[in-house]
């Protein structure tokens, strides 16, 4: 699956650990499909889970994602697994990123990888707005990506979950235009792609949007339907 959307338009693939059904194993498969297509693959780890980004970057991801980071200390964490010595403290072992890197001598491999693989930090609390700059100030740390579901939660104290909540937009709009003012990355996943044109406006640069099985859903669907009018 990963592969064969890889092989589509889009830019990038996530292999999702944290509500998707991803193992170790599925994730470093899923890398190589989507490297065999010539895309990065990005991975989001499960919550706290920081020691399984720096496994997700040993398997030749380009980026991870991490849920729920709420203070500083969480985003000094999730840095350090994702950033060799001295700005972090990630261990060496990339043996199959190595692979799969233009990079043939380990040490230039080394060198570069802190800058050529991406850190997002997730928003998704009233917490984490409320301690945003000091997130997007900490170094290794080279973007926010948000997540509208639950932050609509927050938003609204826990009365709905609703991607789309206009209460949340100037908020939403506002961690765009801090992450451009810090000169790092706004990300943010689109749960109704309609809404991915709006989050580019606002300066989103990185837009993610629907999920495989909705992927799947949708697809069956209209096959459907034309196999039942044709
Ligand atoms: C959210 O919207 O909360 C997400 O985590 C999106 O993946
Ligand atoms: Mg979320």
């Amino acid at each position: 699956m990963a592969e064969m959307l890889a092989r589509l338009g889009f830019d990038a693939v996530t292999l999702d650990m944290q509500h998707g059904f991803h193992s170790t194993e599925s994730v470093l498969r899923g890398i190589a499909g989507v490297a065999l297509a010539g895309k990065p693959a990005i991975v989001r780890i499960p919550v706290g889970r920081f020691d399984m980004a720096s496994r997700a970057l040993d398997m030749g991801a380009s980026a991870v994602i991490a849920p729920m980071i709420n203070d500083v200390e969480d985003a000094r964490a999730f840095a350090a697994a994702m950033k060799f010595p001295p700005l972090g403290e990630r261990s060496w072992g990339p043996h199959r990123a190595v692979q799969l890197s233009r990079h043939e001598d380990v040490s230039t491999f080394m060198r570069t990888a802190d800058r050529e693989t991406l850190s997002f930090a997730m928003i998704e609390t009233r917490k984490a707005f409320d301690r945003l700059n000091d997130i997007l100030d900490v170094d290794g740390i080279d973007g926010v990506f948000v997540g509208p579901a639950d932050f609509s939660i927050a938003w609204s104290e826990g009365a709905q979950v609703d991607p789309g909540l206009k209460e949340m937009m100037p908020a939403i709009e506002a961690i765009a235009a801090a992450a451009e003012k810090n000169g790092k990355l706004a990300a943010i996943f689109a749960a109704d792609p309609g809404r991915a044109g709006r989050y580019r406006q606002m300066g989103y640069r990185l837009v993610a949007t629907a999920s495989d099985t909705e992927s799947l859903v949708l697809g069956a669907a209209t096959l459907l339907e034309r196999a039942k009018a044709g």
